[in-house]
């Protein structure tokens, strides 16, 4: 497995609604083990294939978070909420491909999700808590959102311009 890099907003990949996944190959298995190996390096609970410069439809997930828990390492291709409850959460949520910002982010306290995983079989979950914030968080990545765009224009705009800044300093070191 090798830990994948994890690209910073502004990027143009980042904004890109991505592709379905046909079947599943060994390709895309590997793709996947990878994805988590760079979550869990990150650290972080989530992570989607766009994050890692891959444009098709593919998230990874584990918001188990309690000291000597059980990890729960999930694998969706072509995830979909097909239900989303009227009532909300607001959590304050942060990026992998944002890093060092954080704000408020109302969404669905509580989706169901169908997806295809790891071994090609249909499933279908409801997700509550933090793991229904970081689903939709992933899935928004499938289709070209970011947290920011939930926040009002200038606030999002001070946040793209640290990122200019942290890409310029990390492109001289
Ligand atoms: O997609 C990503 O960038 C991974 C995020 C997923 C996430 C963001 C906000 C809320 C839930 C999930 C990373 O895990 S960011 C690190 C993090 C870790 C724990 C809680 C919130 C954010
Ligand atoms: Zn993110």
């Amino acid at each position: 497995m090798s830990v994948r890099d994890i690209l910073i907003h502004p990027d143009p990949r980042l904004k890109k609604v991505c592709a379905p996944v046909d079947d599943i190959t060994p390709d895309l298995q590997r793709l996947a083990d990878d994805m988590l190996q760079t979550m869990y390096e990150a650290p972080g609970i989530g992570l989607a294939a766009p994050q890692v410069g891959d444009l098709r439809r593919l998230i990874v997930m584990d918001c188990v978070k309690e000291e000597g828990a059980e990890p729960r390492p999930m694998v969706l291709f072509n995830p979909e909420v097909v239900w989303a409850s009227d009532e909300t959460n607001v959590y304050e949520e942060g990026c992998l491909s944002i890093p060092d910002q954080y704000a408020d982010v109302e969404r669905p306290a509580e989706v169901t999700v169908r997806w295809i995983d790891r071994d090609g079989a249909g499933q279908e979950e409801r997700f509550d808590g933090l793991w229904a914030t970081c689903v939709q968080h992933e899935i928004d990545h499938l289709n070209g959102k970011l947290f920011i765009d939930y926040l009002k224009p200038l606030k999002r705009q001070l946040i793209t311009r640290k990122m200019v800044k942290l890409k310029r300093e990390r492109a001289r070191l």
